[in-house]
């Protein structure tokens, strides 16, 4: 089994650039934004019909009712202010920063040792992954890291974390069978007797009948902080870029029962629409703190708004 996944690791390994696979996911929304703007230079106008066609492609691209108005009522008024010899695409390109620049914020790791970053989401929105490819980046910034398998209810999650730990060379405290609290709460310990600079606490995306996710997130999340004060100093929600709209009730939620201070957006690779991003940044705006292409462990960086919409809606198509 372990093995299996390895080699499904090694096979998605980068063979296109960073750039390349994130403007190949958001190829579909890509083409539709650009087939909407060929209308406005076809009939050289913003009208009616034109705003029809972009709205339909930004409602169609995940981007959601409330920010594509946002948006439309942002590129008229650009629009107006640019005159005739406006360029719609540079104009839409501009709405679209403008939106999305406030979800761009440094993710930094604080004083605090060890600093607890405690990881939430629905089954398979990328959580696990996302770790492993976390502690690289973690690495690379010259921390030292310690993986939680707080996922207690799969011994596959614990097993699928424990290779992103042979991986990267670092420890994973697990518990078979254990409570995700008990685990978050020894790993805590263990990074504060090691003297690790930052803990990783994978958690349950979906739980044994009759508990309820949210109730034992917010467990986990008081017992962290029973371990060390004022722990968990982040708690990151992952989300799947493929699950549209519903990222958005899954933002509220999560932040209602853990208090969220950034999100890790997954599987930007695929065929997700990637609108979702400007309907979060209207609607729930939490810092994007990553996002992620593929399965390997180089597929996490920064979310940069202007690479995002550069992938989205190219200057020169
Ligand atoms: N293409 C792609 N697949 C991903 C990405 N992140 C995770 N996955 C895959 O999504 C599936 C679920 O991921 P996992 O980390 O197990 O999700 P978890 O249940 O939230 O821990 C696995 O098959 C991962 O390999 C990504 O950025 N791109
Ligand atoms: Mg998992």
């Amino acid at each position: 089994m372990l093995d299996l996944f390895k080699r499904k690791t090694e096979d998605a390994a980068p063979k296109r650039s960073w750039t390349e696979r994130l403007a190949g996911g958001l190829a579909a929304s890509r083409d539709r934004l650009s087939g909407a703007l060929a209308g406005v230079f076809r009939r050289r106008a913003l009208d009616d019909e034109a705003l029809e066609e972009l709205e339909g492609a930004l409602l169609t691209s995940d981007v959601g009712v409330a920010a594509t108005a946002h948006l439309l009522e942002d590129l008229k008024a650009r629009y107006r202010r640019a005159g005739a010899d406006a360029d719609p695409r540079a104009l839409l390109r501009e709405s679209l920063l403008a939106l999305l620049a406030p979800l761009e914020r440094p993710f930094a790791i604080g004083p605090e040792r060890p600093f607890v970053i405690m990881i939430a989401g629905v089954n398979g929105a990328g959580k696990t992954t996302s770790i492993g490819k976390l502690a690289k980046w973690l690495q690379q910034q010259g921390l030292s890291v310690l993986l939680a398998a707080g996922d207690t209810f799969r011994a596959a999650a614990r097993e699928q974390l424990a290779v992103w730990g042979e991986r990267n060379g670092v420890s994973v405290i697990a518990q078979a069978g254990g409570d995700p609290a008990a685990v978050a709460f020894d790993a805590v310990g263990a990074a504060a007797a090691r003297g690790i600079d930052v803990v990783l606490a994978d958690t349950a995306g979906r739980l044994p009948t009759q508990r309820n996710l949210m109730d034992e997130l917010a467990k986990v999340k008081r017992v962290i902080g029973k371990a060390r004060g004022g722990a968990p100093h982040a708690v990151l929600l992952v989300l799947d870029a493929n699950t549209g709209q519903n990222a958005l009730a899954q933002v509220a939620a999560f932040d209602r029962a853990a208090g969220l201070t950034g999100l890790i957006l997954t599987k930007l690779d695929g065929s997700a629409k990637g609108g979702v991003v400007a309907a979060i940044a209207r609607e729930h705006p939490v810092p994007l703190a990553f996002i992620g292409v593929g399965e390997g462990i180089d597929d996490l960086r920064p979310f940069a708004a202007a690479e995002f919409v550069d992938a989205l809606l190219p200057a020169d198509a």
